[in-house]
């Protein structure tokens, strides 16, 4: 999650690296370990300086087995059997932490010294002499070589998010069972290959040009991309790094994967039913009501249970909206939070969680920002936000005033959490006989405002959104393909990827999408939930018709 500008988080960093809080449960203290009773399960220390969300690591490590012993002191680093260095937020705040608490010194002598470490995407970076990320700033100076931006020039969005294809190097051991499948990766810095450090790259990917995708000497690796986000794959490197000895199947590294891989994702849309219970649920053109004489809340499964399967038939993400978020307070439902933290203990793919992101005034007097409401949702296992309403009336007001207050939630989630993961989630709805234009509409399609969804979308680029989820009202659930003219619309007019969603009903739908148009990702509910088509099938269309997708 490299990107994140962590700035003002410093002193929250570094306070929390000195006094840390990680949940009790993560924590066994030596004095614990000392004790005969103690569950025999091997641990590996952790690097967490507190800046970001490292709960899907952890969630990860934790599924294959492993305790986790988090850095309190450079002594702990020095000390450790096996080092994790998940690097979060931007280079420079991080150096900063380092330096300011001598895990710089720590961690040099570390590797130098030949030590199990695995670093992944800013924890990679920062082994490296310089980075331009708001710089030159100096890094580890490990590794010859400098980090610099991705450059658009060649027509590539910024932004690398998404699956991507490994062309390995040399023997790197903990890339074993990746051979010709996808990896997951989201930054817009990355490590440039040169003479200099030839030694280390064991891996390189492309991206409009290549740069260095993994490194190893000796016992000591990084990874750019994440593998605790990478499905199966990504476990089979934590696994290799975690056990040295474990066996897996060594796969061919010449395979067909070769670029950034089109992305499948399946929307889980939930609400509380008549009854209470929260219930994944499905729109007929966003209404989701039987219609019968009871009217009820059409119920199709259990939002834990169903991303689980998802997440097994091969969807790329998981997406979960609270589809009545902009009626209640989102931190009051509680049963929300519950569902992200236990599907984030078995979903190895990115979450998305939308509904309801505002700022907000409970009941008692108490104001919650929309920023503490997306850190909430983070700490429970979401990857990206995804904001509706909301982003419409920042757009709106940005239109009028030309001028970016800096304090909408799209603008503060992405200053702070990176715009990787900020999704501004679009509901219009085809509107005029003569002069058609796509209305954009708030709280779930009940309201329509006066703004259209390609203004819509250029402001929100501008405000510094992540991605576009782009769904059409009138298609919703109707299985008859996605509005194609409303995603060239908008695909053309922001270089930020955009998410097709609404109207799959066949998977001829989703060629015809990706063919037709420059969507990075295709998202659809009903057909997954009615099971009429498993995601595997899609995906297997989409090899057929020479499209690339992550198997
Ligand atoms: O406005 O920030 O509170 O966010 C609310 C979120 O909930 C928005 O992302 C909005 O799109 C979504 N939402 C609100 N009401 C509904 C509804 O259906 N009544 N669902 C709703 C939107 C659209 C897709 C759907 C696709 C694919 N559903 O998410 O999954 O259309 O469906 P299909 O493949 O079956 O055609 P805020």
């Amino acid at each position: 999650m490299e990107g994140v500008a962590f700035a003002s988080f410093t002193s929250f960093a570094t306070k929390s690296l000195l006094f840390s809080s990680p949940s009790p449960s993560s924590i066994i203290t030596r004095s614990q370990k000392s004790r005969k009773n103690i569950s025999p399960k091997p641990f590996v220390t952790l690097l967490d300086y507190g800046a970001g969300n490292v709960r899907s690591l952890r969630n990860a490590i934790r599924y294959l087995g492993f305790k986790i012993e988090d850095v309190r002191t450079p002594k702990d680093i020095l000390n450790a059997g096996r080092l994790i260095f998940p690097g979060v937020g931007a280079f420079a705040s991080a150096m900063d932490v380092l330096v300011k608490t001598g895990m710089d010194e720590a961690l040099c002598t570390y590797i130098r010294n030949d030590r199990p470490f695995l670093g992944i995407c800013l924890g990679l970076q920062l082994l490296f002499e310089y980075s331009e990320e708001n710089g030159p700033v100096k890094g580890l100076g490990l590794i010859p070589g400098v980090v610099g931006r991705f450059n658009s020039s060649n027509g590539f969005r910024v932004h690398h998010i998404g699956w991507n294809a490994l062309q390995i190097a040399k023997d790197s051991e903990i890339l074993d069972e990746i051979g010709d499948r996808h990896d997951y990766f989201v930054h817009s810095y990355r490590a440039i290959p040169s003479d200099d450090n030839k030694e280390w790259v064991s891996s390189t990917c492309n991206y409009g040009y290549d740069f260095i995708a993994s490194i190893r000497r000796g016992n000591v690796h990084g990874v750019q991309f994440h593998p605790e986000k990478s499905g199966d794959v990504g476990l089979s490197v934590l696994r290799r790094f975690l056990h040295p000895n474990s066996r897996g199947t060594k796969r061919p590294t010449q395979g067909k994967a070769s670029k950034l891989a089109k992305r499948v994702i399946a929307c889980l849309d939930f609400r509380t039913n008549d009854k209470g219970d929260l219930v994944v649920t499905k729109g007929d053109q966003y209404d989701v009501r039987e219609q019968t004489k009871e009217n009820e809340v059409r119920n199709l499964g259990k939002p834990v249970e169903l991303s689980g399967h998802y997440y097994k038939d091969g969807a790329d993400e998981v997406s979960f909206l609270n589809i009545t978020g902009f009626r209640d307070f989102p931190l009051g439902d509680l049963p929300m939070l519950q569902v992200l933290r236990h599907a984030s203990q078995n979903v190895f793919v990115p979450l998305t969680v939308g509904g309801g992101i505002r700022d907000f005034t409970d009941a008692n007097g108490r104001y919650y920002s929309s920023l503490e409401v997306a850190s909430e949702y983070f700490r429970s296992g979401a990857d990206k936000i995804s904001i509706g309403t909301d982003a419409v009336y920042a757009a709106e007001e940005y239109l009028k005033t030309k001028v970016k207050t800096g304090k909408s939630s799209l603008e503060q989630i992405s200053r702070v959490y990176g715009n990787q993961a900020v999704v501004v989630s679009i509901d219009p709805r085809p509107n005029g006989e003569v002069y058609a234009w796509y209305q954009c509409t708030v709280n779930g399609g009940r309201e329509g405002r006066p703004i259209g969804a390609y203004e819509l979308a250029k402001a929100v680029e501008e405000l510094r959104a992540g991605e576009i989820l782009l769904n059409c009202i009138d298609c919703d659930g109707q299985g008859k393909g996605f509005d194609i003219d409303l995603i060239n619309l908008i695909s053309d007019a922001v270089s930020i990827p955009v998410i097709a969603s609404s109207g799959a009903g066949a998977v001829k739908h989703f060629s015809e999408v990706f063919t037709k148009t420059n969507a990075s990702a295709a998202l659809a509910a009903g057909i997954f939930h009615r099971k009429e088509v498993p995601i595997q099938s899609v995906k297997g269309h989409l090899l057929k018709e020479g499209i690339e997708v992550r198997i």
